[in-house]
């Protein structure tokens, strides 16, 4: 059955909010961040967020919490913007969000068959409580209201929102890759989640290549067909397909760094390396951030290149993230087994060659050790976009800047050309582009951060959301003086 809203019959506009309404902006997301988190120093999806999050805007979405019963959504009002969130019970927590959202469609996205860990109630688990969010939601929804649904974790909450009657303007943006059609069609009731988010309006994503490969699978399995470039018509209605990067605040940032440079967590870290190189890693722990194969190409470095030995000291910070599933449970223990078997053969008595953090470090401080850096050593095996890129070439001195070496599966490579891109597979490679990082001349140096300092600060958050929320606001009717894009 056609859902309503704003997709319009082919050929047409979707007209269906009235022009004196005002537009606010709804963000869903699995997870609303807590009071305390919801500031720009503490990350994450606030920061992206920043510049589309205006006072009389809404944020629904899960308050991190675990209750018996699921109840109505507690609301909270801070700094003009309210924040509606609902608790999961403990059979969600564990069927919709350990089960499907992170043990199975997380690994397949990511492109990690062999990680995907399919059970039938986990996926009814994940729809229902897509439905119950739609069911919270709805009543709080106004006239003219433009929703804009983040991540995997949500996949039919478009379509569930449609048949409660919701016409808003509906945007979906995926913040993970989104893997080749063959390789999607692997998941068990794939179809339902393109159903459920071609009923968005427009549907987002990190690269072309992504953006790509959606197209390919509605086509193959829901037999939608393109229009162009960035068309799908499915049902009679039209979904608007974009590519919108990721970015971040990256001149916040770059102050950000200058003021902690001089604060005393980075001046502790300076003293202890001395006049030795860093090299730094900072990442979620994360079975796509390559960790282990990091090790690896750390350890193929001091044996290809031990001129290097003594004079460089490697630093990864790593929060532990998703602990209670059983697969990250794993990692963990693998990379701290792999860390210590390193510094255990290649460490003397008063050098360790690579320091090693699962304790939380303040953003702040983060954006210090990013300036105090040589190198940024960036090699998921396959992400989204991977931010940590953009912050480190934004944390630079542009006198003196580190060099980034990056994956060349890392979304940002697509428009990262000027860091060493690498294949984070292949260690020996890596080891020899850290070599070559670590003994670039400045001038080749300052030329290669210019260029990536130019396109972090065109690519940032507020760009994003702009062109979002731009795309958005077409697909609710442009006649209508919906078109409310942030500065
Ligand atoms: P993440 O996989 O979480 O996000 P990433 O882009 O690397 O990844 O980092 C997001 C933010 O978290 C950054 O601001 C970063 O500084 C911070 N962060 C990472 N590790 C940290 C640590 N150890 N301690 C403190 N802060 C840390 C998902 C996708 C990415 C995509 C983002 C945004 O997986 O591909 O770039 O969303 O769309």
């Amino acid at each position: 059955m056609p859902y309503p809203g704003h997709g319009g019959r082919e050929g047409s506009e979707g007209m269906l909010i009235s022009p004196r309404e005002k537009s606010r902006l709804v963000i869903v997301s699995n997870r609303v961040p807590a009071p305390q988190d919801r500031s720009a120093q503490a990350g994450g999806l606030a920061v992206v967020l920043a510049d589309g999050l205006r006072p009389g805007s809404l944020w629904f979405g899960w308050s991190g919490k675990r209750s018996a019963e699921p109840a109505a959504p507690t609301l909270q009002e801070a700094r003009g913007i309210s924040y509606a969130t609902t608790d999961l019970t403990p059979a969600e927590y564990q069927t919709y969000y350990q089960g499907f959202s992170n043990s199975a469609l997380y690994p397949l996205l990511l492109y990690r068959l062999g990680l995907l860990r399919f059970r039938g109630e986990d996926f009814d688990g994940y729809c229902q409580v897509n439905a119950r969010f739609a069911a919270s939601l709805a009543p709080l929804l106004r006239p003219g209201d433009r929703i804009w649904v983040h991540d995997y974790h949500l996949f039919t909450l478009p379509g569930e929102l449609r048949k409660r009657g919701v016409a808003a303007a509906i945007g979906f943006f995926l913040h993970t890759p989104f893997p080749p059609a063959g390789l999607f069609a692997v998941l068990p009731h794939g179809e339902v989640l393109l159903r459920g988010v071609c009923a968005a309006d427009v549907v987002g994503f990190q690269t072309a290549v992504d953006r790509g490969h959606f197209m390919d699978a509605a086509i193959e399995m829901l037999g939608a067909r393109r229009r162009g470039e960035d068309t799908l018509w499915l049902d009679g209605r039209r979904i608007r397909v974009v590519v919108a990067p990721v970015g971040i605040d990256a001149d916040g940032f770059a102050a950000m760094s200058r003021s902690a440079h001089a604060a005393t967590a980075t001046r502790r870290l300076a003293e202890s390396i001395g006049e030795r190189a860093l090299v730094l890693s900072v990442d979620r722990l994360d079975h796509t951030k390559g960790l282990p194969e990091r090790v690896g190409a750390i350890e193929a470095f001091l044996n290809r290149h031990p001129q290097w030995r003594r004079k460089v000291n490697f630093l990864q910070v790593a929060a532990a993230s998703r602990q209670d599933v059983a697969e990250y449970q794993r990692l963990r223990r693998n990379i701290d087994r792999m860390v210590g078997d390193l510094n255990g053969q290649a460490g003397e008595p008063d050098w360790t060659p690579l320091r090693y953090m699962t304790r939380p470090v303040r953003r702040p401080t983060l954006a210090g050790f990013q300036r105090l850096a040589r190198v940024g050593l960036v090699t998921p095996l396959r992400d989204g976009m991977n931010l940590v890129a953009k912050e480190f070439i934004a944390a630079q001195n542009p006198a003196d800047p580190g060099v980034l070496v990056l994956s060349k599966f890392a979304g940002a490579a697509e428009t990262m050309a000027d860091a060493l891109v690498v294949n984070p597979f292949d260690t020996g490679a890596v080891a020899d582009a850290l070599d070559r990082a670590l003994g670039m001349a400045l001038d080749e140096r300052q030329a290669r951060h210019a260029a990536l300092l130019a396109g972090v600060r065109r690519e940032t958050a507020a760009a994003f959301c702009a062109g979002f929320l731009a795309h958005l606001s077409r697909a609710a009717g442009p006649a209508m003086g919906l078109v409310e894009i942030p500065a």
